[in-house]
């Protein structure tokens, strides 16, 4: 194909994997570990608030111990090298992309070093835990919760997202199921707007049908190999 202009790349939490973080749907993933309805909804966390916490205290504490993968640092150095428009969406609520040295990444999920306080809708930078219920930077209400998209809940910058889109020539989804929308929509809006649609996995995602072209493989293989040939190098 012709060297693309804009691209839009789709990441989840495949391309955490090799970095040591659990995925979602895999075998021995988190929710064979946890019911998404007790620890991913509105509702769980309004029924059982400690327990929420804690899983998300736990997963954040946890990022100490993980370091970005190849693939992480590959799409760092697209980003540097790459001289057209790029926008690097995640689903990933870890901070490998930017420890990858991405300067610029969307977390359409959220991120686990946010909090976000329930009385003033603030978001402050959150390294800590939250089980004791610590006051609200801004509004001091102990009223935090997660910075993260539960079931039900709105993506964040969804407006944004939708517009690049419409005018990207390429989207690459990488390491995600498609299981979860509006995530899982987005190559048909790519694909219905001219783009084309490129996937990279460990196996074919739910939506493998709908790309032009799947690649599979570890995305610490896949992605670097990827982005040396966008690059030409
Ligand atoms: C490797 C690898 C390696 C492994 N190398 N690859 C019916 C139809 C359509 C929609 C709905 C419906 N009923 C309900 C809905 C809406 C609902 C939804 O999608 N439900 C589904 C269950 C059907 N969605 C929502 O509620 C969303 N909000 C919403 O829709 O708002 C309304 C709206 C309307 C219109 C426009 C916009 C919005 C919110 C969804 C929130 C999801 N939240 C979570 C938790 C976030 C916080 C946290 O981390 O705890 O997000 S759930 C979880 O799933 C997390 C992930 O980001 C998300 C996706 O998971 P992901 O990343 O794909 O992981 P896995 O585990 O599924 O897959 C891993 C992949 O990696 C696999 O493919 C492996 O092969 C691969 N892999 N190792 C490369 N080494």
């Amino acid at each position: 194909m012709a060297a693309p202009r804009s691209i839009v790349i789709l990441t989840g939490a495949g391309i955490s994997a090799e970095s040591g973080i659990d995925t979602f749907r895999s075998a021995g993933g988190l929710w064979e570990q946890h019911r998404v309805e007790d620890v991913a909804t509105p509702e769980g966390f309004a029924r059982n608030p400690d327990l929420v916490l804690n899983f998300y205290d736990m997963r954040r504490a946890a990022l100490a111990a993980v370091e970005p993968n190849p693939a992480h640092r590959a799409l760092a150095r697209l980003e540097r090298e790459f001289a057209g428009e790029l926008l690097l969406i995640t689903q990933n609520v870890d901070d490998l992309h930017e420890r990858g040295g991405s300067g610029q990444v969307l977390h359409m999920h959220g991120e686990l070093k946010s909090a976000l306080c329930q009385s003033c809708e603030t978001r402050s930078p959150w390294h800590g835990t939250m089980i004791e219920r610590p006051p609200c930077p801004v509004c001091r209400a102990p009223t935090l919760r997660p910075d993260v998209v539960w079931f039900g809940e709105m993506p964040y910058q969804m407006g944004r997202i939708y517009q690049a889109l419409e005018t990207c020539d390429l989207f690459v989804s990488i390491g995600t199921s498609g299981a979860v929308y509006p995530a899982a929509g987005f190559v048909q809006e790519a694909r219905a707007a001219g783009s084309r649609t490129l996937e990279l996995n460990l196996e074919p995602s739910e939506g493998s049908r709908m790309f032009h072209e799947t690649r599979l493989g570890p995305a610490s293989v896949v992605v670097p190999e990827w982005v040396d040939e966008v690059l030409g190098s």
